[in-house]
């Protein structure tokens, strides 16, 4: 490895699928951005004597001596969402392999086997579902369910993965009884660790949350000949759904519910749309009021269909049950760093799909903006060094 650092290995992938219109990065599983960014991987982990291989998944697995079982796994992902920040998700896999270098400079001995994993569409921001590689892994997302899967451009999950060399993805019990404990460092995507004044914590638990999707079809018409009252205009109920989603979220506290992306047919600005299709995501503490706000958007927007002459459907895409990361690991991981704090979060990760499995925990390194899913996420240069820090004793300790 020429860059020792985590900051070295940021450094090395910056430039790595900015996206110049929407500012940030956009890397997307199996684009051009993301296959460099496994390239790049797959050359760092080798440079530091791991033996790298790619599971019938996606996922990018490098291991530190024979391979499981009771293996102490550490990484994250290298996909971003359109527009994203440099750390979300690399900042685990930078941090992974800087722990590992410093271990073996240190002279450590692994007495189980370690391993670095990049786990494939973390996000969902090509095909729709968040952590699909782990998901699949793990065997919560069906084979059927992902080879239909299809990205902006309507081709499908399972033959994108074909082209990319994946013939047999689906379950993988193998790879799952080598994981003993999964580690995850991120960056944190909020304002915890801001206002606590320190620069590393613990993940203690992950909201509930899914993404539903809703189709709105109406009649496409001229914009400047169309009278209003003969207008079937499908912008009129996604427009209430973006409303609706805001008041039922703000009526439950601790609730979030968002509308982040909007695709009018055919969308142009002198066209009414034939077909408005919203994505929404909603997180809350319990899974009553995450369906009572889904109900509430569903309800507004059939009301505003009706009132515009509209059909409107609302589908349940993906949903995660609320998460709390095993608190005896956390404890002594907390512990081991000095009684660093434990924090709730809203964001999915990996880790989250993989708690349901394998004892499993999360670190987490200060963002001074408390921005994330954009180009002002950040994490300052000591607060990356004291991840690696805290990365490189927890290892030790599990070990
Ligand atoms: O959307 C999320 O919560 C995550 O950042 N993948
Ligand atoms: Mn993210
Ligand atoms: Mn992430």
């Amino acid at each position: 490895m020429t860059a020792g650092s985590a900051l070295g290995l940021l450094r090395e992938i910056e430039d790595v699928g900015r996206d110049r219109h929407r500012g940030g990065y956009s890397r997307h599983v199996f684009d051009d951005a993301e296959r460099d960014l496994r390239d790049w991987f797959v050359e760092r982990a080798s440079g530091l004597g791991l033996d790298v291989s790619t599971d019938r998944n996606g996922n990018l697995w490098a291991w530190w001596g024979e391979p499981g079982p009771d293996a102490i796994v550490t990484g994250s992902h290298l996909d971003s969402v359109p527009g994203g920040g440099a750390h979300d998700g690399p900042l685990g896999v930078v941090s992974a392999l800087a722990a590992i270098e410093r271990l073996q400079q240190s002279g450590f001995a692994p007495t189980r086997p370690l391993a670095v994993v990049v786990f494939a569409e973390e996000e969902g921001s090509r095909f729709g579902i968040a952590c699909l590689g782990s998901r699949l892994l793990t065997g919560a997302l069906s084979v059927e369910r992902a080879e239909t899967l299809q990205d902006a451009s309507g081709r499908r999950f399972g033959d994108v993965a074909r082209d990319a060399g994946l013939h047999d993805f689906g379950a993988d019990p193998e790879a799952l009884a080598r994981i003993g404990v999964f580690v995850e460092l991120h960056v944190e995507q909020g304002k915890g660790l801001i206002d606590l004044d320190t620069p590393v914590g613990v993940g203690a638990s992950i909201l509930e949350h899914g993404r539903w999707r809703i189709d709105v079809r109406g009649q496409g018409n001229h914009a400047g000949t169309t009278a209003l009252v003969d207008r079937r205009d499908p912008m009129l109920p996604a427009a209430s759904a973006v409303l609706a989603a805001r008041r039922a979220a703000a009526a439950r506290s601790g609730s979030r519910a968002t509308i982040g992306r909007v695709e009018p047919v055919p969308g142009g600005t002198n066209v009414i749309a034939s077909r408005v299709s919203a994505w929404m995501d909603v997180r809350a503490d319990s899974e009553q009021d995450t369906r009572e706000i889904v109900a509430e958007v569903a309800a507004a927007v059939a009301d505003a269909a009706a009132a515009e002459g509209c059909e409107a459907t609302v589908i349940e895409e993906s949903y995660s049950g609320e998460v709390r990361f095993d608190p005896a690991l956390r404890g002594r991981i907390a512990a081991t760093l000095g009684d660093v704090p434990a924090l709730p979060t809203g964001a999915g990760h990996d880790a989250g799909v993989l708690a349901g499995y394998v004892p499993t925990a999360m670190l987490f390194v200060r963002n001074p903006s408390g921005v994330s899913h954009a180009p002002e996420e950040g994490a300052d240069d000591a607060a990356i060094e004291a991840g690696v820090d805290a990365l490189v004793r927890t290892l030790e300790e599990l070990s």
